[in-house]
């Protein structure tokens, strides 16, 4: 198994060189918290909530009895993996890239169809949580040791880089979860677009997203009774403090996680319960908020079946297939890497 390295240590060519790149990716993190954290409104921006406790707090919530993404989706994709997997080129699939793997879990159902068709595709894992590489490692190792794995420890909102194709089979890109609802249309596109630069025409994007639907459970999904998605979301203000020698005291928050049913999206904050005067350690200076103010950490939007196809489409892809659940809580997009941009 290899390890390509971006985030902290890049190409690894040398000490001196991995040292920089990771001094690079300090200044770039510290420059994009300290733009975050000055615009209307305050934001956080939601990659940082997966440091090591944030990944294994996020593996909690999948498992808790609101969050109902997780499971629905695992569902679909054990209904549809071979239907999926035959559009995808069956046997003949080299390689399934996935795009904020976490754990991958779910992966295993479309793995196992490939190997059920008589493949035996090379799995490439991306993210940037080092601790859900890891959990992924671990999972395949033992779930399914004849499958090749690679990891890219990376951040897909900047460039990404893949290693050079497996075999000459189509490629499968997976982007699950729902996580491309955490992105406003233009990164979403953006990305989307970038991972259609790395396939050949004729691969393949499978694409997971929320579906709009009630909104009662749609809010209990963000706010269980637990408190472990409270938890979560406190916890980017330690991952923030690590990276930046902050002092943000994560007790003095309110965790805030809406439905907001005219933008068809959880807004999820961060609330002061007092008025605090926060030091901002290598971001420079102090952040006064008042009680009641917000930080923004995350949004995490609901769609429609038309706005995946159009995400698909203004990225580049045909959309092919459509599944969805039963409940009409998710849905999986299957679209076609296009040899041209629309309208070129
Ligand atoms: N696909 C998994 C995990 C979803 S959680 C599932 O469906 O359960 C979102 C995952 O994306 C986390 O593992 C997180 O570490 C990763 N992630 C979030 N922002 C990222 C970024 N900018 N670059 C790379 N990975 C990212
Ligand atoms: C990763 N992403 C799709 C999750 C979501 O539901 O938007 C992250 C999450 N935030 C709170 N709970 C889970």
């Amino acid at each position: 198994m290899r390890r390509l390295e971006q985030v902290q240590g890049g190409g690894g060519k040398s000490a001196r060189t991995a040292a920089l790149a990771s001094v690079v990716a300090e200044a770039a993190a510290l420059a994009e918290l300290r733009a975050a954290l000055a615009r209307a409104p305050r934001e956080i921006p939601c990659k940082y909530l997966y440091d090591d406790l944030g990944s294994a707090l996020f593996e909690q919530i999948t498992r808790l009895p609101e969050y109902y993404p997780t499971r629905t989706e695992q569902a679909l994709l054990a209904a549809q993996a071979g239907a999926i997997v035959e559009a995808a080129g069956g046997a003949r699939l080299s390689e399934m890239v996935e795009l904020g793997s976490g754990a991958a879990s779910k992966t295993v159902a479309l793995l196992d169809a490939a190997l059920r068709l008589g493949g035996t595709p090379r799995y490439v894992a991306v993210d940037i949580s080092a601790h859900a590489l890891a959990r992924t490692r671990e999972l395949l190792a033992h779930a399914r040791p004849e499958i090749p794995v690679e990891e890219v420890l990376a951040d897909y909102t900047q460039e990404l880089r893949l290693p050079a194709a497996a075999g000459g089979g189509p490629r499968l890109a997976l982007f699950l979860g729902g996580t491309i609802g955490n992105d406003e249309d233009p990164e979403a596109i953006g990305l989307l677009a970038r991972v259609r630069g790395h396939l050949a025409p004729g691969d393949l994007l499978l694409l997971g997203a929320n579906l709009v639907s009630e909104p009662a459970v749609i809010h209990a999904a963000y706010n269980d009774g637990a408190g472990v998605t409270a938890e979560f979301n406190r916890n980017i203000l330690r991952n923030v403090n690590a990276l930046a020698r902050s002092d943000f005291d994560p007790a003095a928050f309110d965790h805030y996680a809406p439905y907001v049913v005219e933008r068809q999206r959880i807004d999820m904050w961060l609330v002061a319960r007092r008025a605090l005067d926060v030091d901002l350690g290598l971001l420079g200076g102090r952040l006064k908020l008042a009680r009641g103010e917000g930080i923004r950490t995350e949004i995490s939007r609901r769609f429609t079946r038309e706005d995946v196809l159009r995400l698909l489409d203004e990225s580049g892809f045909s959309p092919e297939r459509w599944f969805e659940s039963p409940d009409g809580r998710f849905g999986l997009a299957l679209g076609r890497a296009r040899s041209s941009l629309r309208g070129l």
